[in-house]
Order: structure tokens, then C-alpha cells, then sequence
């Protein structure tokens, strides 16, 4: 099919739009434009047709242009396109927060609503300290977070978060009380290990020096991602999580497993937490959820987390928290319509049939020209290219701008070549990525 082109945009009407994360006067020179999408395809302005790599931002998990979600969208509109959750409520948010627990990690079966991931990651930070302060540990206050940590942009989860420039500009307006972990991407010990690396558990270690500098009761959470994404893809090390899982249980400090683009699928299993078989106390997630489709985010909480709130007088609000959209109808729509999806054609766990084939075909970049590293788990590849002297990064920009001129969307962090495909994908696409790639690498100085 092939999609009506559109008029291509002056330079003055790409002025008043300021990007979110982009290089504004380097792609407003040279504009890369989506103007339609179905399945496992893009296409540009001009008509194009684009091969989506990533998922659109790893959140289209079902793929593009899915009708069962427009529909359910549509209706909702129709029938009623905004509901109050704040002392109000509406059916579709309980069914919701109810089929969420029924997919969910052990015991996870308490769901606040958020409207991002960034939004879910300062939920359940919140959550984190009103718990102790619930259990009359109000001291408890600190965040652990781990170097290279994505966890959003607002200021906790940035705070929490160890991506160099997303954080040098705000040092003085962090949050307080903040300490990191190390990260575990460690190229001479790992380098091209297929799936989880084998070395490295002891990195979960260092926090137990971290509970000895600042005393474990001055602790309420642990914050990282079972694999992290938007640093370049960094994989746990077997038994790393379960390590951290310990520590945190004999110190009586929360565990949140950070799910945004880990959870529903991206790892074979509904959550990374289960693939791992390790659960958190609370569990951040967005992208996916409604197949991005509409904003929507979900913290999931332990019970114990959920009913340590429930006491006190009964008409006294247990968290002052929460957002207008939170459960915004038509994002419970959306996303009761992407589960339906996800469930009748076994989305959430295909990726774990398709890992082998996906592990393959990206570590057959092992050996080509600049490529240091391969990494890869469920529906998840990276490829990480040696950076050309002086200028990190110029090499990846320029192997994802030619990906896309040659019909393929990947994305780009730094030196590394990310990729995240819709559950959908098939193995002759997962073919063209990797060819596509290739040719990119080999004829990329
Ligand atoms: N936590 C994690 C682990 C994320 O990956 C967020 C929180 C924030 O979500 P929102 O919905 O507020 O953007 C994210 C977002 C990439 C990339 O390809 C990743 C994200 C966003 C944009 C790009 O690296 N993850």
C-alpha cells in the first residue's frame, strides 16, 4: 500500500516546534518526516516506506495501525471522553488495574495510574518514601539509583538517573539524599556475550557499601532497570538482580524495577521481573501499555506496599498523589484493547520464541568493520561501534541516518545502534534489519 504523499514542510514551519531530545537546527535542516504507519512500517512525507526497528520508541509492541485499538479508542470517545478519578471512578480503570494484575509479577497486584514513564518513575519514588513514613520509618528518605540509569525526566527520576547530560545542566536542583550503584556495561570482560553476560554479579555488591556509608534506615528504595535502554542497551549479569533482590530484603530497603521499555513482551515475558525471576516491590511501566497509542503509564505495587497506606480514618486520603488524566478513559480503552491484542496473538511472550533467531542475526555483526560489541536479549539488540577520535557519536548519527535513507528505522545512543522491533516482526524482517545494517556498517567510515 502506498501512503498518499504529503506536502513537505517549509523551514519556517518547522520553526515553533521545539524537539524533544533532538539536534533542532541539524534536523530541521534536513527534516526526517513520519506521515503514516501500519504493521511493521513507516512511511515518510514523501511516501516512503520505513522498516520501524525500534517500535516506534519502544512502545509499539503490536505493531502499527492496529484497528482493535482505533475502534476502542473511537468508542470511548464517543461514549464518554473524560472521567475524574480523584473521589469519582469509572468501570473501565477497575477492569484495567484488574487485567494488569492478573499479567503482572508475583503478589504486584495494586496499579496507580500515571500518564508516562517519566510520571510512573516519580510515583513510585513517592510511594517509596510514603511507605516507610506509613510504617513509621520516615527517615528512610534516600534513593539508590546506578550510573547510566535512565528513568525519565522528571527532577526524582532524574535525579535517580546517571545519564551525564541529562543531569550536568540541574546539579544544584536535584533531588536530595541521592547515591548510585555502578553500572555493569563492561566491554573487556563481556564483549559479545550472547544474552546475559556471565560476569559482573559482584557489581550488585557495592551496595552494601552504599548501605555502609549512609545506614541502610536512611534508605527507601533501590531504582534500576532490569535492562537498561536508552544508555545503549546494558544487560544485567546473571544472578546481578537476584544479588540486589538480597541485599535489599536483609536491609528492609524497596526494590523498584524500573519497566518502561522491559515491560509487556520486550523480553519474552510479560515483565523482565519474570524472565529474571526476580520481583520488586514496585514496578514502573508506560511505552507499551496501550501500544503507544495514548499516553499512559502504570506503577504496580506489592500488596504489603498497598495496604501499609490503608489505615488510619477511613474518609482520610491515603496519598496525596496522583494526575487529572490518571486513568484517563480513553488511555484505559487504548490499552484493555492492546492486552486483547497482546493476549490472543501471544505477544507477550513471542519474543522468547523468536530470541535465538534475533540473537543470531545480530551477533552476525560480530567481526564487521568498527563494531566493538553485540548485545542482546528477547526482542532487544544493540550493536555499539568504536567512536571515531574526538567525536563520539558521529559514527552511530551517521549509521542511523543511512538505516533510514535505506528504508530502516533503528535508534541511536551515542556510538551504539539500539534496536527494539514490534512483537510482530517476522524472521524475513528481522533479516532486512541486520543485511541493512551491514551494508550501513561496512560502507560507514
Ligand atoms: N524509564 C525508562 C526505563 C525509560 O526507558 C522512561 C522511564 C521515561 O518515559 P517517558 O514516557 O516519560 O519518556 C523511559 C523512556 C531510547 C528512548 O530509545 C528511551 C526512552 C524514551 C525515549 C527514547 O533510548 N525511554
Amino acid at each position: 500500500m502506498n501512503a498518499q504523499p504529503k506536502p513537505a514542510l517549509s523551514p519556517a514551519e518547522l520553526d515553533a516546534f521545539w524537539m524533544p531530545f533532538t539536534a533542532n537546527r541539524q534536523f530541521k535542516a534536513n527534516p526526517r518526516l513520519l506521515a503514516r504507519a501500519d504493521g511493521m512500517r513507516y512511511w515518510t512525507v514523501d511516501g516512503r516506506e520505513v522498516l520501524d526497528a525500534v517500535a516506534g520508541l519502544w512502545c509499539v509492541n503490536a505493531g502499527h495501525g492496529r484497528r482493535e485499538i482505533t475502534e476502542a479508542v473511537t468508542q470511548q470517545l464517543n461514549t464518554m471522553e473524560f472521567a475524574p478519578t480523584f473521589q469519582m471512578g469509572h468501570p473501565i480503570a477497575f477492569e484495567l488495574a484488574n487485567r494488569l494484575a492478573a499479567i503482572a509479577p508475583p503478589g504486584m497486584d495494586r496499579v496507580f495510574f500515571t500518564n508516562s514513564g517519566s510520571e510512573s518513575v516519580d510515583t513510585a519514588l513517592k510511594i517509596a518514601i510514603a511507605y516507610h513514613r506509613a510504617r513509621g520509618a520516615g527517615q528512610r528518605t534516600r534513593f539508590i539509583g546506578r550510573e547510566k540509569g535512565y528513568h525519565g525526566v522528571g527532577f526524582g527520576g532524574m535525579s535517580v538517573g546517571g545519564m551525564v547530560n541529562n543531569r550536568k545542566i540541574f546539579g544544584s536542583s536535584m533531588v536530595p539524599g541521592v547515591d548510585h550503584l555502578p553500572h555493569t556495561l563492561d566491554l573487556g570482560h563481556n564483549a559479545f556475550s550472547r544474552g546475559l553476560p556471565h560476569w559482573g554479579a559482584h557489581l550488585a555488591n557495592e551496595l552494601e557499601r552504599l548501605i555502609a556509608l549512609h545506614d541502610a534506615s536512611t534508605i527507601a528504595a533501590v531504582i534500576v532497570e532490569p535492562i537498561a535502554g536508552s544508555a545503549g542497551v546494558i544487560l544485567p549479569p546473571v544472578g546481578y538482580l537476584k544479588r540486589l533482590r538480597e541485599i535489599c530484603d536483609k536491609n528492609d530497603i524497596l526494590l523498584i524495577f524500573d519497566e518502561v521499555i522491559t515491560g509487556f513482551g520486550r523480553t519474552g515475558k510479560p515483565f523482565a521481573a519474570q524472565s529474571f525471576d526476580v520481583t520488586a516491590d514496585l514496578m514502573t511501566t508506560a511505552k507499551g501499555l496501550t501500544n503507544g497509542a495514548v499516553p499512559m503509564g502504570a506503577v504496580f505495587a506489592q500488596r504489603k506496599i498497598y495496604d501499609a497506606f490503608m489505615q488510619g480514618p477511613e474518609n482520610a486520603i491515603e496519598l496525596f498523589h496522583g494526575y487529572t488524566y490518571s486513568a484517563h478513559p480513553v488511555a484505559c480503552a487504548a490499552a484493555l484493547a492492546t492486552l486483547d491484542i497482546y493476549e490472543r496473538e501471544g505477544l507477550l511472550t513471542r519474543a522468547a520464541t523468536l530470541a535465538p533467531k534475533w540473537e543470531d542475526a545480530v551477533h552476525s555483526l560480530r567481526g564487521a568493520k568498527n563494531v566493538i560489541d553485540v548485545r542482546n536479549y528477547g526482542l532487544i539488540g544493540a550493536v555499539e561501534l568504536d567512536s571515531r577520535a574526538g567525536k563520539p557519536g558521529a559514527r552511530g548519527f551517521d549509521v542511523f541516518l543511512k538505516c533510514f535513507e535505506r528504508g530502516v528505522m533503528v535508534r541511536q545512543t551515542g556510538d551504539v545502534i539500539a534496536m527494539s522491533p514490534p512483537l510482530i516482526i517476522e524472521e524475513k524482517q528481522i533479516a532486512r534489519i541486520v543485511e541493512t545494517l551491514t551494508e550501513v556498517i561496512r560502507d560507514t567510515d
